[in-house]
């Protein structure tokens, strides 16, 4: 049999149909057949397994907790760099963001996960179902529990669920620097006494204290596999959910209340000049990425209080949101800020699937 090398059928070829690259095979030849056990080489299906390097291990754990937990903080501590944004309103994160550790022997990819909560909208009940799901499918589970919030009835509802997964769970104290060792001391056996963990991890990630050890316990309950991402990759967000959730943490900043819940964004328009010529739109902005963004608010009281006076707020928000995608992209963006109302988008099937949910 000749080895003819693989080659993609060309346009016309596909056209012709499903099997329009096959020569019809009238007869096998002998060099077709293997003497061995005189099954024809033609009719064997190679299933080629990827190399695991001697030793490799990769996996998936996922962080889990009540809102304002600190997953995501401790997520961008752990991959070294900002993967998913982080503030003090309830709710920032609202989809699933995995951030890569890559090390010498193995790849730990951390799936950060909105805050489960009692939900009061369809919105949070999507977001709830979401972390649910993706429990089912990782290796190891951090349940973070912050150190500052004593073990209340949330904590109690997520550790009955951990424990019907029948995974390892490691119990992870977050925000260790706001408390005494006393106080760390006590949650820590708060937390023990909360389940059957497999351990217990206290972290600061605002400090970078025990982030590597944290790390370590993980990796340990990665099976034998070969890399799942490139080297270097450190997250597969795409860039322009990138840009929209640098502008929801610019506009979480200051907000109050229900605010913060009644917040989305929408990437409209992402324009390179070096790419985009041809479009008027980026004609007089220099070599700058010109970046369009909406900010969906749920009423227009809320629209109001987002402008600020003269569209003071809107600007500060503006100005933050640039740095951070500056910061982000490595290059200079002009960034066109709008605000508009989604009445009632949280609870409204129709607005969510539009927004993404
Ligand atoms: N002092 C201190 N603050 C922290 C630490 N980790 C997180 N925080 C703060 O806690 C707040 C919540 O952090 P996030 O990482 O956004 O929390 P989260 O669990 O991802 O929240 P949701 O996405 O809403 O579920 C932010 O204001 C963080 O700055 C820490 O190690 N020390
Ligand atoms: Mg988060």
């Amino acid at each position: 049999m000749t080895d003819t090398p693989f080659r993609f059928p060309s346009d016309d070829e596909l056209m012709a149909g499903p099997n329009a690259l096959e020569e019809p095979s009238e007869e096998i030849d002998d060099a077709a057949v293997d003497d061995a056990d005189g099954v024809p080489t033609s009719a064997r299906v190679e299933i080629v397994v990827p190399e695991i390097p001697e030793g490799y291990t990769a996996g998936f754990a996922c962080l889990v907790g009540r809102p304002n937990a600190g997953k995501s903080t401790l997520t961008n501590a752990m991959v070294g760099q900002k993967v998913a944004i982080m503030s003090d309103r309830p709710q920032t994160t609202r989809h699933n963001v995995r951030g890569v550790v890559h090390r010498e022997t193995s790849q730990l990819v951390l799936v950060d996960t909105p805050g489960l909560h009692r939900p009061k909208t369809l919105l949070g009940k999507r977001l709830n179902d979401l972390v649910r799901e993706t429990l089912l499918d990782v290796d190891v589970i951090a349940f973070c529990l912050p150190a500052d919030e004593k073990v209340g009835p949330g904590d109690r509802y997520i550790a009955r669920d951990l424990a019907e997964l029948r995974k390892p769970v490691v119990g992870v104290v977050t925000k260790t620097d706001t408390v005494s060792r006393e106080a760390l001391a006590a949650q820590l056996l708060a937390v023990d006494a909360l389940g059957d963990w497999a351990d217990i991890v206290p972290v600061s990630a605002k400090r970078h204290e025990q982030v590597d050890v944290l790390e370590e316990v993980l990796i340990g309950y990665l099976p034998p596999s070969p890399p799942l991402y490139p080297t270097g990759e450190i997250t597969d967000e795409p860039q322009a959910v990138m840009i929209g959730e640098l502008v929801r943490e610019a506009a979480l900043e200051g907000v109050r209340d229900e605010l913060p819940h009644s917040l989305a964004v929408v990437v409209d328009e992402v324009l390179d000049p070096a790419k985009d010529s041809a479009s008027s739109a980026v004609k007089g902005r220099g070599q700058r990425l010109q970046v369009r963004v909406s900010v969906v608010v749920e009423r227009d009281s809320q629209k109001a209080i987002i402008i600020g006076k003269g569209g003071s707020r809107l600007k500060e928000i503006g100005v933050n949101a640039r740095k951070g995608i500056e910061k982000l992209l490595g290059r200079k963006v002009y960034l066109d800020l709008h605000v508009r109302t989604a009445k009632d988008w949280q609870s409204d099937p129709k607005a969510l699937a539009k927004l993404g949910f």
